[in-house]
C-alpha cells in the first residue's frame, strides 16, 4: 500500500534551512517508476546544491539526494524493463533525452537536457522517489540496500574516473580526498582493479581508514611540508603516480597534481570545489606529456559494472548510518571535513 504522504527533507530556498516534513507522494509518469527509498547516501554534491555553490541553478523547493536505494512500488504503462518488487537505485542522472549524439553513444551524462536527481528534479531524501525507468540502477537482491547506496553516486563516479585515467593493473594512483565518500570508494575500486593507492587527506581518523582499506601510503596534506615531494617519494624511483584522482573539495590540490604526476600520467578532476580552477605549468605539461581531464559520473553500463564489483564483495568502504531526520547534522559534519567515509540515511527514522 502506497501512502498519500511521506517524510522528506526539503529546502525552499538556496542556503536553507532544510525542513524535515511530510509532503505528498507523487505518481510515476508513463516512462517512470516510483521507488520506496530505504537508504540514501549523502554526497558532498547535496551540500553544494543546498549552498548554491555551482554555476547551475537547482529547482526550488528541492528534495535533495541522489544515492537512493529501495524497492520499486509503482511503474508507468510504458515500463517493461523493471518490475514492481525489484530493487532499484536513484542515481545523479535521473533521466536524459536518449536521442542526442551523446545519449546515442552512451555518453548520457553529457546530454544537454538531463534530469539531475536532487538538483533539477526531486531526489532521494524522501521515502518515495520518482525516476526514469531507462536510467534507474538495477540492484541485485543479494546486495544490502544500505551498503550499496554509496555505490550509486560515489561508486559509479570513481569507477568511471579510474577507467578514464587509463591506469593499468600494477600501476599507482594517487587519490586526493581519500578519506571522504568518493575517496574511500575510490580506494576500494582501485584495489579491485589491481592498482596501488597513495591516499592523500588529513587527520588520524582518515589515516586509520585508509590504512585499513589497504593504501600503500598515506600523506597528510596538512602536516606535510611538501606534498609534491612526499607523493613522488611514495612512488617507485620517485617518478610520481601514473594517475591522480582529484576528489577533494578545495582548489589547492587541483593546482598541485600536474607537478607530481608521472610523465605520461593522467590527472582526473572529479571533485567540484566552488569557483575553482585547474592550473598546470605549460612547460612541465609539455615536456612530461601529461593528460589533464575531467570525469563526470558514469553511464548505464558503468552503473551496472560498479554495482557488480559491489555484489562480488570487492567494495567494502565504511559508512555510518543516521536517520533521514538527521540530515542537517550530517551536512554540518561534512562542511567541517569531519566525515570519514560516507553517511547513509535510513529513511524510516
Ligand atoms: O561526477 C562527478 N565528477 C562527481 C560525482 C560525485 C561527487 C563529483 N562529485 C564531487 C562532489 O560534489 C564534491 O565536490 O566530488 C567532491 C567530493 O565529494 P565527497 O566525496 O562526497 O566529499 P567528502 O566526503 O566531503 O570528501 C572530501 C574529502 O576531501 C578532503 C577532505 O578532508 C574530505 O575527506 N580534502 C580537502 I576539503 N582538501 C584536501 C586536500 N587539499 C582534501 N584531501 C587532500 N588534499
Ligand atoms: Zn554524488
Ligand atoms: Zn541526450
Amino acid at each position: 500500500e502506497i501512502p498519500k504522504e511521506q517524510w522528506a527533507q526539503v529546502f525552499e530556498k538556496t542556503g536553507g534551512p532544510i525542513e524535515y516534513k511530510k509532503i505528498p507522494v507523487q505518481k510515476p509518469g508513463p516512462d517512470e517508476v516510483l521507488i520506496n527509498i530505504k537508504y540514501t547516501g549523502v554526497c558532498h554534491t547535496d551540500l553544494h546544491a543546498l549552498k548554491g555553490d555551482w554555476p547551475l541553478e537547482t529547482k526550488l523547493p528541492l528534495v535533495g539526494g541522489h544515492e537512493g536505494a529501495g524497492v520499486v512500488v509503482a511503474k508507468g504503462d510504458l515500463v517493461d524493463s523493471i518490475e514492481i518488487g525489484d530493487h532499484a537505485g536513484v542515481k545523479w542522472l535521473n533521466g536524459s533525452c536518449l536521442a542526442c549524439d551523446f545519449c546515442m553513444q552512451a555518453d548520457e551524462p553529457l546530454c544537454p537536457n538531463p534530469l539531475l536527481s536532487g538538483y533539477t528534479v526531486d531526489g532521494s531524501f524522501q521515502q518515495y522517489c520518482i525516476a526514469k525507468a531507462a536510467h534507474v540502477a538495477h540492484i541485485p537482491k543479494e546486495c544490502p540496500l544500505d551498503g550499496v547506496a554509496p555505490v550509486l553516486c560515489a561508486g559509479i563516479t570513481v569507477y568511471k574516473g579510474l577507467k578514464e585515467s587509463g591506469a593499468k593493473p600494477g600501476e599507482t594512483v594517487a587519490i586526493v580526498g581519500a578519506g571522504g565518500g568518493l575517496g574511500s570508494l575510490a580506494q576500494q575500486y582501485a584495489k579491485a582493479m589491481g592498482l596501488k593507492v597513495i591516499a592523500i587527506d588529513t587527520g588520524d581518523d582518515k589515516k586509520k581508514m585508509c590504512e585499513e582499506l589497504g593504501a600503500h601510503a598515506y600523506i597528510d596534506f596538512a602536516k606535510s611540508k611538501d606534498v609534491v615531494k612526499d607523493v613522488q617519494n611514495a612512488t617507485e624511483g620517485g617518478l610520481g603516480p601514473h594517475a591522480v584522482l582529484l576528489v577533494a573539495v578545495s582548489e589547492k590540490p587541483f593546482q598541485q597534481a600536474a607537478e607530481y604526476v608521472r610523465p605520461r600520467g593522467t590527472v582526473v578532476a572529479i571533485g567540484l570545489p566552488a569557483g575553482a580552477f585547474l592550473k598546470a605549468p605549460v612547460f612541465g605539461t609539455v615536456v612530461k606529456m601529461i593528460t589533464i581531464k575531467g570525469s563526470y559520473v558514469g553511464n548505464r553500463k558503468d552503473t551496472k559494472e560498479a554495482i557488480e564489483f559491489y555484489r562480488r564483495g570487492l567494495i567494502k568502504a565504511p559508512y555510518k548510518i543516521a536517520g533521514l531526520s538527521e540530515l542537517q547534522s550530517v551536512f554540518d559534519k561534512m562542511e567541517k571535513g569531519d566525515i570519514t567515509g560516507r553517511y547513509v540515511l535510513d529513511t524510516s527514522k
